[in-house]
């Protein structure tokens, strides 16, 4: 029996807990990263615990969500960090050097390191056998201080590729199929490993597209063997050094087994409004389209972008159709620049926005009223892009850009003759937009704008919570439905109290009215609650409008722990069917709160309809936080100090 791969490299890093499915365990972390709109709360957040140099291999600090400068506060909030990363031992990749994932990938990533990084798409340094995980804000300041990741030990699912892709086809597709036939709750627990000889098939580039849409399963991360392409891709990178063969041993035990045969695979899209909800191209072939965008840390590589280039080259864009293109990294775009592509784009009629995540946040280029947008990003939920109306379909750069031109949705394999196209030999590798921390911080000021406001924290628990159920919510809420994201809200991302007017929005406009107005209360929710963003607004918002506790069918990880950190206690149904029982304005009773709380596992709640059970699954850590009203206050209180997180 051997191990899998994901399991060598946690075992290599294990603080404490057991390689038991299920059980806590506590990751040494190797580097972190954050980006700008979850990195302000990180790091105020690591000052407040007083965190004076980081103690990781690597942390870096990227600028790339909050773009667009519409008013003073994303330039103070980049300045911010700028001189706060430059203080505590931290890199700062400057605005426009790339989006996290595609720069981390490109410059800092080593095989069998492990990341943790405040953004859910972290996972896409997996690429290069790294154990990278996306968490809350808090858990990666934790982390930069030394401190242990603590979470539940996943099952390894081994995802075995055989064959090679047909031309048109690409690793978007791979990984829809795999969101096709998993669901968005597919890999929750689970960390997706990919083996199997199709894997030889596919470039680093290709796998990070794969990995980092593993998030949109739930899962824990994705992981890739480091082999001869992961060494072509390093050395091209100028990295050589960093590169080391990992694979998983002999007869590594998995949990579940997916054979994909990457020759049966064809062009897919994920229609409206979910990454799952995925079907062939072919099948809606023909749907008048309104917007085109490719780029994102999904699909903003150079292969990606220079496909889409070949594509276009010596076309026009339909006139219906608004093609936007965001390159995922100041490497990608000066390549293209170099090469000529970027001009067969611009020729085509492509608009050209600088390298970060641009309208996959919804910074930007927001669709019509109706309008069918497809795009090559991750996450096409309802009101995303900007515009509750539109209808965001996710593909393949080759079926966005062949759409482009026919202003219809298009399977790209009408094109003809396959584009051939590999990863080159040298990449254009300049690291002058990463500005490294200074050997002098004593003599750094930080420098904090207006619009920085304190962040919320929690009371320790109380004997008795009794609180009404301010609103009740179906399955798989996302986290841009809890706390919305966009060019009008990214920018309060260091300002809760802001933020907490647009909590919940989208499901009750309501929602933060009536919370101040009674004085907080209970959230309601469905299966897979808090899918998506990594974002810890969305457990701070709620915290600041005062809700103490989520009843709900299950979690997703990363808001689960966002949470818990914030000192709400996330319990689940005992029994589902319970949900049905509740309504708005009914009042529950949690009674010898602490007392329910240490005995852990079952939480009994009083409610009009009578008592609904609940399960806590929370170790002896999560205990001691949640009476302490979250991590803060328990670092604080020293109950056991940063050491051990
Ligand atoms: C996202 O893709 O939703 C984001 C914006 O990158 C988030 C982080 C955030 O909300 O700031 C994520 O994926 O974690
Ligand atoms: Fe940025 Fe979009 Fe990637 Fe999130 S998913 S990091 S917003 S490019």
């Amino acid at each position: 029996m051997g191990l899998t791969l994901t399991e060598q490299i946690i075992r290599d890093h294990l603080m404490s807990g057991e390689m038991v499915a299920g059980a806590e365990i506590g990751l040494r972390i190797d580097q972190t990263l954050t980006q700008d709109s979850t990195g302000t709360m990180a790091y105020l957040q690591l000052e407040a615990m007083g965190i004076d140099r980081v103690k990781t291999e690597r942390s870096v600090a990227y600028i790339d969500h909050n773009m667009l400068q519409a008013g003073f506060e994303n330039a103070d909030d980049h300045k911010y960090i700028q001189t706060v990363t430059h203080k505590h031992g931290i890199y700062f990749s400057r605005p426009g050097n790339g989006v996290c994932h595609q720069v981390h990938l490109e410059r800092f990533g080593i095989p069998g390191k492990t990341l943790i990084g405040s953004d859910s798409h972290t996972p896409t340094a997996g690429a290069l056998a790294m154990l990278a995980m996306g968490a809350g804000g808090l858990d990666v300041a934790v982390a930069m201080g030394g401190g242990a990741y603590c979470v539940p030990m996943p099952e390894v699912v081994n995802i075995r590729l055989t064959g090679a892709l047909s031309p048109y086809v690409s690793a978007k597709d791979v990984i829809l199929e795999v969101l096709r036939r998993l669901g968005v709750k597919g890999g929750v627990g689970r960390v997706m490993e990919y083996t199997g000889d199709g894997v030889g098939n596919l470039s680093v580039s290709e796998r990070a597209t794969i990995a980092n849409m593993g998030a949109e399963l739930g899962a824990t991360t994705s992981m890739f063997p480091s082999d001869e392409n992961t060494r072509t891709f390093l050395e091209a990178q100028g990295r050589g050094e960093d590169y080391q063969a990992l694979a998983p041993e002999p007869g590594a035990v998995y949990a579940k087994t997916v054979e994909i045969d990457l020759r049966s695979l064809v062009p897919l899209a994920a229609a409206p409004h979910s990454p799952d909800n995925v079907a062939p191209v072919s099948e809606s072939a023909g749907l008048q389209i309104d917007q085109v965008a490719i780029g994102s840390c999904t699909n903003g590589s150079y292969l990606d972008l220079l496909r889409a280039a070949r594509i276009l080259k010596g076309k026009v864009v339909a006139p219906n159709v608004s093609l936007v293109l965001s390159p995922g990294s100041k490497q990608v775009l000066t390549m293209l620049a170099q090469n000529g592509a970027l001009a067969d784009l611009v020729a085509a009629g492509a608009r050209i926005l600088e390298a970060g995540c641009g309208p996959c946040i919804g910074m930007g280029q927001a669709p019509g009223t109706d309008a069918v947008s497809l795009r090559t990003f991750n996450r096409n939920f309802q009101g995303r892009s900007g515009t509750a109306s539109a209808k965001v379909y996710l593909v393949s750069p080759e079926t966005a850009a062949a759409s482009a031109i026919a202003g219809v949705l298009t399977d790209p394999r009408v094109l003809g003759e396959s584009l051939d196209l590999t990863e080159p030999e040298v990449f254009a590798v300049s690291d002058n937009m990463v500005i490294p921390p200074s050997d002098r911080p004593e003599t750094v000021t930080v420098v904090r704008g207006p619009n920085i406001k304190p962040f919320p924290l929690g009371e320790p628990l109380e004997e008795e919570i009794s609180k009404q159920v301010l609103i009740k919510v179906e399955d798989n809420i996302t986290t841009d439905h809890i706390m919305p994201s966009n060019a009008a809200l990214l920018p309060y991302r260091s300002n809760v109290p802001y933020l907490a007017e647009y909590c919940l929005v989208p499901c009750d406009p309501d929602f933060p009215r009536r919370a101040k107005e009674i004085g907080g209360g209970v959230i309601v929710a469905g299966e897979n609650y808090g899918q998506g963003s990594s974002r810890e607004h969305a457990a701070l918002a709620p915290l600041y409008l005062g809700v103490r506790m989520v009843v709900a069918k299950s979690f997703a990880r990363i808001h689960r722990a966002n949470l818990m950190n914030a000192g709400i206690l996330p319990l689940t149904f005992a029994d589902p069917a319970d949900y049905d029982k509740l309504a708005v304005s009914d009042t529950i009773t949690l009674e010898n709160a602490p007392a329910q709380i240490k005995s852990g596992g079952n939480v009994v709640l009083d409610s009009p309809h009578g008592q609904i059970k609940t399960k806590l699954d929370v170790s002896q850590r999560d205990i001691e936080m949640l009476l302490a009203g979250g991590k803060i206050n328990r670092i604080k209180t020293n109950l056991e100090g940063t050491k051990h997180g």
